[in-house]
Formats: C-alpha cells, sequence, structure tokens
C-alpha cells in the first residue's frame, strides 16, 4: 500500500514561513537555496571515488588542517549558490580565513541573514566511505542594512541563531534543521532529487546509553572527564554503556538524537580549548540540541551563551541527550 506521500522539504519551508516571526520569504529562499547546494555537494560526494576529487588538495586550511579536495568544492559550491542568488549579505566559512561580504549589485547589501558554514565536516573519512556532513548556521546582521557586513555581525552568541541545520551524506542524504520550532528530518529521493519530510520533531530520548569521544586521548582529558568515562564503562544499573565514535560530528549527533547519547570533544592537554569551532560546529549542533530536548555545554555552561571573540575560536563541546549531559557536567563540577 502507498503510505501517505511526505510533504517535500520545499512544502514544508512555505507552509512553515509565515509561522516565522521574521518571515518576508527571505529566510525560505535561504533554506531553499541550501537545498540546492546539498544536492550538488551529495552528487560530488556520492562519486568521489571515481573522479579525482579524493585526497588531499595540497592545501591547509586558517585551522592548519590538510584540505581534502572535497572540502574545497564543498565550500566553493555552498559560497557560490549563496552568492548567485543574493540571499545573504554575508558568509563565514571554516575553510576561510575571514568572512565574505556580499556586495549585491542590485540592492546593495538589503538582505538581513548572515550564514556560518562548515561546508564538508569530518571530510578526512571521505576516503575511506565513511559518512560526513555539511553544518549551517543563520543569524540576522546586527549592523545597519544597507552597509558592508562586519566582523560583530558574525561574532554573536549562539542564543542569536534564527536557524541551523546539517546535511549527513551516509548510508542516505538527509537534511536537518530547525527555525527555532522544533528539529525536522527529510530524506533524499536521489532518483527524484527531492527531500522528503521522513523525521518529523526529532527529538533527543532523556537518557541514552552511547557515549562518543574519542578515547585515544584519555589520558590528556581533565579529571572530570577521565571520571565520567569511567561511570560509563561501569557495571551498575543500565551501565556500562556502548561507545560510539565515528570520527563525524554530524554523524554521531545525528545517532544520538535517534537513540539517545552524548558526544564529547573535551579540551585537553594536547587542545586547550578542544577541537570544535564554536561559531561552525557547537553553535548550530547546540541549537538543534535544545530544539531537540536536549542539551549542549562546554562542561560548565550552555554553549549558546557564550560571546565569541574571534571567527575560529574552538570550546569543549558536550552535547545531547540532558540527563547524560548533566551527568557529564556533574563530574566535570567535582
Ligand atoms: P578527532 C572532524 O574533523 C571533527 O571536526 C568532527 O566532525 C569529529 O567529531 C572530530 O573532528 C574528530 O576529531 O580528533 O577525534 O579525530
Amino acid at each position: 500500500m502507498f503510505g501517505k506521500q511526505h510533504i517535500t522539504l520545499g512544502e514544508f519551508i512555505i507552509a512553515n514561513q509565515d509561522s516565522f516571526q521574521y518571515s518576508s520569504g527571505e529566510l525560505s529562499r535561504l533554506l531553499n537555496g541550501l537545498r540546492l547546494a546539498a544536492k550538488v555537494v551529495n552528487h560530488e560526494v556520492n562519486k568521489a571515488g571515481l573522479v579525482d576529487i579524493l585526497g588531499e588538495a595540497g592545501d591547509t586550511n586558517i585551522q592548519g588542517e590538510d584540505q581534502q579536495k572535497l572540502d574545497v568544492l564543498a565550500n566553493e559550491k555552498f559560497i557560490q549558490t549563496l552568492k548567485n542568488r543574493e540571499i545573504v549579505c554575508g558568509i563565514a566559512s571554516e575553510e576561510e580565513d575571514d568572512f565574505i561580504s556580499i556586495n549585491s549589485l542590485d540592492d546593495n547589501h538589503q538582505n538581513k541573514y548572515v550564514v556560518l558554514i562548515d561546508p564538508l565536516d569530518g571530510s578526512s573519512n571521505i576516503d575511506v566511505n565513511v559518512s560526513v556532513g555539511t553544518i549551517f548556521s543563520i543569524y540576522r546582521r546586527v549592523t545597519p542594512v544597507g552597509a558592508p557586513v562586519e566582523l560583530k555581525d558574525f561574532l554573536q552568541p549562539g542564543k542569536n541563531q534564527i536557524a541551523a541545520g546539517y546535511i549527513i551524506y551516509g548510508t542516505s542524504t538527509m537534511l536537518v534543521y530547525t527555525t527555532g520550532d522544533g528539529v525536522n528530518g527529510f530524506t533524499l529521493n536521489p532518483a527524484l532529487g527531492t527531500f522528503y519530510l521522513s523525521h518529523p520533531n526529532m527529538q533527543f530520548p532523556e537518557t541514552g546509553k552511547i557515549y562518543s569521544v574519542n578515547e585515544g586521548n584519555y589520558t590528556h582529558f581533565p579529571q572530570g572527564v577521565k571520571n565520567y568515562i569511567k561511570y560509563c564503562q561501569q557495571e551498575e544499573g543500565d551501565r556500562p554503556y556502548t561507545s560510539r565514535y565515528i570520527g563525524s560530528l554530524v554523524s554521531d549527533f545525528h545517532r544520538n538524537m535517534i537513540k539517545g547519547g552524548i558526544y564529547m570533544y573535551p579540551k585537553s592537554s594536547m587542545a586547550s580549548n578542544g577541537k570544535l569551532r564554536l561559531l561552525y560546529e557547537c553553535n548550530p549542533m547546540a541549537f538543534l540540541a535544545e530544539q531537540a530536548n536536549g542539551k549542549a555545554s562546554d562542561g560548565y555552561k550552555r554553549i549558546m551563551d557564550i560571546q565569541p571573540e574571534e571567527l575560529h575560536e574552538r570550546v569543549p563541546f558536550f552535547c545531547g541527550s540532558k540527563k547524560m549531559v548533566e551527568k557529564a557536567e556533574e563530574f566535570m563540577a567535582q
């Protein structure tokens, strides 16, 4: 039997546009732009093994990380799509040293949104065919409309986000996003090139039995993190938990949101603020987590309350089922 026809992402964006307090159609156009870029990047990711876009681009990004050819390609695709459609006044990318001001030719910066993007997170996994993702975060500019954007338009605390989401290029390709009214997941039907609503109102289970952390760094973690990991491994009650770490934040987050779990990238003696970027990874994932009844902190305070000081700053990241994050925070407080 044919189940009820799933609503498409395009229909969903339009249907929910009016409930969005800032609705002027601009956010819808922006989300549709991201939808298009997601399909283009998905096409490239899925054929990466067949054409010469695997491996390193021979360059390094501002993070000092070897840029993968697909990193560069995904970065270019998202920036170009957002520029061509003239729907944002500025873009900041994890792959770019500085932010980009979009000087719309005709309406000189009349757009009011800025987008921050991690175009291909976990890209070192591409050559081994492990899923990767794109992460995006959308704010209203804080400087006057009509002038070029400034750094302060991008250095906003995560609680100012008006939308955030990710595309996960996994066994299926999904676009998961929020505009502050819950989290909804859309699955791409590659035959049609259309995203359909497959996971309405996604929620983190209150608690879970999965913890995600790179245990190879165990000896370098703060004592509170070590104690929490040992707590997860103890034979007691519903423990030991299962350790699952894909090395791709979007994939670990997505699995934990569906099954229940906690993702941690703590600081360590090797990385004093951890590895994840506040603006491009932690804030958008924190917005999604809170909208899905989960929690996101740096081990002590809410991620989305942090006032960023610079574009590429890193913060320790604890994110997932509320009760698991709270238990980890208890250990961090000891
Ligand atoms: P490590 C990918 O580079 C990333 O930013 C996240 O997607 C992932 O969870 C983490 O870094 C993996 O880092 O140090 O454990 O390899």
